[in-house]
């Protein structure tokens, strides 16, 4: 019974072939379209119908045929179709007075604004953008930035090594070495990009992070210009009224150093992202230890200079109210489609 079926299957195929093939209009198409694969009293439909007089094991030998000679049919019906050129000119009518469809056009990743943000206002002030490998060798990454490879941060359980002496750089402040080491000063930089650490996944740290740092270097810099470049900074990224205090702290390229807090921008009498204290925290800054200086080779008697350096993450985070940082790098696009 199967093999009966199967072989009408085929000779129904070969009928197909042989009329499409002698076909001499799309109208004739149309017409074999209906004969052999219409739903209700099509060929094939027939052949199908019978399927349930086989034996339950033998029907999907046929329906698996049936398939084939469907699909064989109906692309040898559109190959020939093409040939008489364009669509049937019946069908719905097209309304060109219907406004298009919007489409969703995506949106700049939170950190990527946040950078933006952050560069827009130092452009402005004057500084021009920097940019360097983010393979460095120790000594650009750590040494020239008074450094020794013996302290904890340039160990390999801190830092992603690559080779010997070769490094995911930790900061960008090797960029700001290979400035200094191509440029006499004046100089006015900013150097944003993307550093790596050995740390854990988790909800405040990520191996891989934005970081912006800013570099002057002149002769007769003072503390007096930083402080009053990043309150101007702070003023114009969160609004006029903010305030900015400067806390003692230490890094091994700055002497001396600050972290740097803005009052809130949320609120003045303590919040949740505040946790209370009415300032949040957002850099470190300090003036350039004459080390540094000497070791691309400035005179740490003539030049002076201030640095400073941000994670525009957790900014994004304080902004954004955004609890875990793995959010800003996980690339779920229910997470990011909120920031469009
Ligand atoms: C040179 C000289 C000095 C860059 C500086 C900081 C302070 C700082 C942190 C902020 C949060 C890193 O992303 S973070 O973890 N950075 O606090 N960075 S001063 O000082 C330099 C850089 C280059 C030649």
């Amino acid at each position: 019974m199967a093999t009966d079926l199967i072989r009408e299957l085929d000779d129904l195929a070969e009928d197909a072939r042989g009329a499409i093939a002698a076909a001499s209009s799309r109208d004739e198409l149309d017409a074999l379209r209906v004969d052999y694969l219409g739903r209700r009293d099509g060929r094939l439909t027939a052949v199908l119908r019978r399927l349930g007089e086989l034996a339950p094991e033998d029907r999907p030998a046929v329906g698996k045929r049936a398939n084939e000679i469907k699909e064989e049919v109906a692309e040898l019906l559109e190959a020939r179709s093409a040939e008489f050129g364009g669509e049937p000119e019946a069908g719905p009518a097209l309304d060109l007075t219907l406004p298009g469809r919007r489409r969703w056009l995506g949106a700049r990743h939170p950190v990527t604004q946040v950078v933006d943000e952050i560069y827009g206002v130092f452009r402005d002030l004057g500084f021009v953008r920097a940019r360097g490998p983010e393979a460095e060798t120790d000594w650009h990454n750590f040494e020239a930035l008074n450094t020794p490879l013996d302290h904890p941060a340039a160990l390999p359980g801190d830092t992603f090594y690559l080779d010997d002496g070769i490094l995911l750089r930790s900061h960008t402040s090797p960029v700001q070495i290979r400035t200094m080491l191509s440029h006499r000063p004046p100089i006015r930089i900013l150097a944003p990009g993307l550093v790596y650490r050995r740390d854990p996944w988790d909800p405040s740290h990520a191996p891989a992070f934005e970081q912006i740092e800013g570099l002057v270097v002149d002769e007769g810099i003072t503390m007096v210009d930083l402080k009053a470049t990043l309150g101007e900074f702070a003023r114009r990224l969160f609004g006029s009224g903010t305030r900015t205090r400067f806390r003692p702290s230490f890094f091994p390229f700055t002497e001396p150093s600050a972290e740097v807090d803005v009052s809130c921008p949320f609120c003045e009498s303590g919040c949740s992202t505040c946790k209370g204290t009415r300032w949040l925290e957002i850099m470190g800054a300090g003036m350039v230890d004459p080390a540094v200086f000497e070791a691309v080779g400035y005179d740490p008697e003539r030049y002076t200079g201030f640095a400073f350096g941000m994670g525009p993450g957790r900014i994004a985070m304080n902004l954004f109210g955004v609890p875990d940082i793995r959010l800003l790098y996980e690339g779920d696009i229910r997470f990011l489609e909120q920031f469009s």
